[in-house]
């Protein structure tokens, strides 16, 4: 993907390669249509083509939704991955496979991918996450006066959608939605097809993903950051097939906050709201001790570039101490199968 370049199309023509991008989506051609905006992206820069490139993902997510039909959970469960110098099950991307990730995940609740994202690609990511929140900070409300910006441009939704998103809490929380930030949404959805991040998580799932927008993010998480101990299957529901890559892209767990783990299987939701927990979503320190019995917490230490991979019922928490000097960027993106695809979430097909 092209960065901030000048267009050299008029308006025009913008208009007429998006007008026929929409004729491709109505006619059910939708990956027929993200491939024409996106080849012009390339080519031409023009932020608008970006833009709608994001809400082209979003209609074809819905169609995807209203036409999927169910499909089984894939069995293959090969035997856990070795634990690493993490604490977690790890591997390399290239040796990681649907098989030993179910695995790893059923006993351990999750894996590590330490390097997987080189640095050019991470600096390109971390520039991009600065830029999108910066621009998301000049937010008035109002529609941006320059038009649309590649940087942060609001995924127009219907109005119940829209709030949905929560995007004044998550700004709150230092990070923007990646479905508002469209260069970094078509940056990332492009590196994770080229190094196999797509295969691995449509072969996970069983299925071709579908992202959520409520649950992919750019963060830059403060030192007075709250860290709820969680599982995102208390608030996404049941019966539910999820898989979330989360990308650290500033090392993290010493100096900058990182993440608390308790690395085994949950069968259950660990009961939410006792004494102490900040959200009524949140797991209280008393009984995260004793679910994670003689398993105990790992609080690994992260490098810029490393995956964690985790699904809804794993328990963790953003680990923050008052001892940090940094802050920490990251990325979580949360993709889910069309047939077992959480209510209330906005879809965005991957
Ligand atoms: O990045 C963080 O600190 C929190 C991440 C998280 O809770 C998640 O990805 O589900």
């Amino acid at each position: 993907m092209s960065g901030l370049a000048v267009s050299d199309l008029d308006q025009a023509s913008v208009d007429e390669i998006l007008a026929r991008a929409d004729e491709l989506g109505a006619s059910g051609c939708w990956d027929d249509a993200l491939d024409l905006v996106s080849t012009a992206y390339e080519e031409h820069s023009a932020a608008r083509f970006v833009c709608h490139l994001a809400r082209l993902r979003y209609l074809a997510g819905m169609a995807q939704l209203e036409s999927s039909k169910p499909t089984a959970t894939p069995e293959g469960v090969d035997d856990p991955l070795p634990i690493g110098a993490s604490g977690l099950p790890s591997a390399s991307l290239d040796t990681l496979s649907a098989g030993t990730l179910r695995g790893s995940i059923q006993r351990h609740g999750c894996v590590h991918v330490p390097g997987a994202i080189g640095e050019a690609d991470v600096a390109a990511l971390v520039a991009l996450t600065d830029q999108s929140i910066a621009a998301q900070q000049r937010w008035t409300g109002a529609v941006p006066a320059q038009g649309p910006s590649p940087l942060w441009h609001p995924l127009k939704l219907p109005k119940r959608e829209a709030v949905s998103l929560g995007r004044k809490w998550v700004a709150g929380g230092g990070g923007v939605l990646l479905s508002d930030a469209p260069l970094a949404l078509a940056m990332l959805l492009s590196l994770y097809h080229r190094i196999g991040v797509h295969s691995l998580v449509s072969d996970y799932l069983g299925a071709r993903p579908l992202l959520s927008a409520n649950k992919n993010t750019l963060r830059r998480v403060a030192l007075d950051a709250v860290g709820g101990w969680h599982q995102d299957g208390a608030f996404l529901g049941a019966d539910i097939r999820a898989i979330n890559i989360w990308l650290a892209l500033t090392p993290c767990g010493v100096d900058a906050p990182g993440l608390d783990i308790v690395p085994r299987r949950f069968e259950e939701i660990v009961p939410t709201g006792g004494t102490g927990s900040y959200f009524d979503w949140a797991v209280a320190d008393a009984d995260v001790a004793s679910a994670a019995g003689d398993v105990g917490i790992v609080r690994p230490e992260f490098g810029a570039g490393d995956l964690l991979i985790f699904d809804e019922m794993c328990l963790h928490r953003t680990a923050v101490e008052p001892e940090m000097t940094l802050e920490r960027h990251a990325i979580e993106s949360w993709s889910f199968a069309p047939s077992a695809y959480p209510n209330g979430q906005v879809p965005l097909l991957w």
